[in-house]
């Protein structure tokens, strides 16, 4: 693609408790990636108030989802773990992003509908706005990978679209500055200052489903608990909620062909083969013809297995939020440093007086 310097970067939002699907979608490719890249992850606390202004344990939803990465195996030393507000460089490039994005690509973002619902005159303008704080947050840094769910494709295609957008507008700007290089997008040479980001989504389980309702997404704002594994649900609650989980009645079918039209059964398999790390296909060979009675007890000892050293790294982190405190603060310095210098040559490019 570019000459970039590879970088990845991604965030969760302290919106609650964080689940399987998030486990899965996002941090579990975090944690691999970190081996041969350098990585910044951060808890965008900013966006957490675009669906909802007043939350009652702010620090403490944060620190939850920092000690997830932790226990994940996220290492704060060698790469950069931090809070979105501790950065207010990600909201000072959100600004010049709403400018450039137009309203009718906004307008299109289909988790906007979904999150605003029917009273869309009701949601707040941070909310319509959170794509353009979310391409802000990859590319004050210029970074080049985003690792996410699926949920987040449109999002990443509009971040593409703004850095475009902006690489156009500015061309004639950036080229004197000598801040830019030179890429092909499609078969158009662009002087290029924002790179085109690669969202990195392929993965088991770009798409968990809610064990309630397989067509619809398992999320945080979920109200029923039980359509979601938390990461920190003990063995007990896990085992209930994949026991009373949504199936039919028939036996899993022994082809992946099988699972059509079964989006339970799917979800259900698809979680199977990410906790294991094997394909559905070979779950369907260890599990077909045999009833949901056999399957649901071999998932729940998957599940505990894989998310019980987590949640009780986690346990152990929270009790220590000092040590929390203080990675979020070494890795705000860090991510500082590098959005101030991006932030310095984008004012210089727009033509701020200094
Ligand atoms: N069900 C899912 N399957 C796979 N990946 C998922 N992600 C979220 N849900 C699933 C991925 O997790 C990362 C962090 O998500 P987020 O908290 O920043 O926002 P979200 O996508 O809005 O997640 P939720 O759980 O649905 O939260 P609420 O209910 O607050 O909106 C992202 O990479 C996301 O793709």
């Amino acid at each position: 693609m570019s000459e970039f310097k590879p970088l990845v970067f991604s965030g969760v939002q302290p919106t609650g408790n964080l689940h399987l699907g998030n486990y899965l979608g996002a941090i579990r490719k975090f944690v691999a990636l970190q081996e041969k890249n350098d990585c910044m992850y951060c808890v965008v606390d900013l966006h957490a108030l675009t669906a909802q202004l007043v939350h009652e344990d702010m620090i403490g939803q944060i620190r939850s989802i920092t000690a997830a990465f932790l226990a994940a195996g996220i290492d704060p030393k060698q790469h950069i773990v931090f809070n979105q507000s501790q950065v207010p460089q990600h909201a000072e490039l959100a600004w010049i992003f709403n400018c450039v994005a137009r309203i009718g690509w906004m307008n299109r973002m289909t988790q906007f509908k979904d999150k605003a619902g029917k009273d869309r005159e009701q949601a707040s303008l941070g909310l319509y706005a959170y794509p353009s704080l979310m391409a802000a947050d990859i590319l004050v840094y210029r970074a080049t990978h985003v690792p996410v769910g699926e949920d987040q494709k449109q999002h990443l295609e509009l971040t593409r679209d703004i850095a475009m957008k902006f690489n156009m507008d500015f061309m004639e700007k950036i080229r004197p500055t000598g801040l830019g290089i030179d890429i092909t997008v499609g078969d158009e040479p662009v002087h290029a200052y924002f790179p085109m980001v690669e969202p990195l989504i392929d993965g088991p389980a770009p798409r968990v489903m809610s064990l309630k309702d397989g067509s619809k997404k398992m999320s945080k704002s979920d109200p029923s608990d039980l359509s979601r594994i938390n990461l920190m649900d003990d063995s007990d609650a896990i085992s209930k909620k994949i026991r009373k989980a949504k199936t039919d009645p028939d036996a899993l079918p022994s082809e992946v062909d099988g699972l059509k039209g079964r989006p339970e059964a799917d979800n259900l398999v698809g979680i199977f083969a990410a906790l294991a790390d094997k394909t559905k296909a070979d779950v369907l060979a260890e599990f077909g013809g045999q009833q949901f009675s056999v399957f649901k007890p071999a998932l729940v000892d998957l599940a505990v297995e894989v998310l019980a050293p987590i949640n009780a790294e986690m346990r152990r982190l929270m009790d220590d939020p000092g040590h929390i405190d203080a990675v979020l603060r070494d890795g705000g310095e860090r991510a500082r440093a590098r959005a101030e210098k991006t932030m310095t040559e984008v004012r210089d490019i727009i033509g701020f007086v200094r």
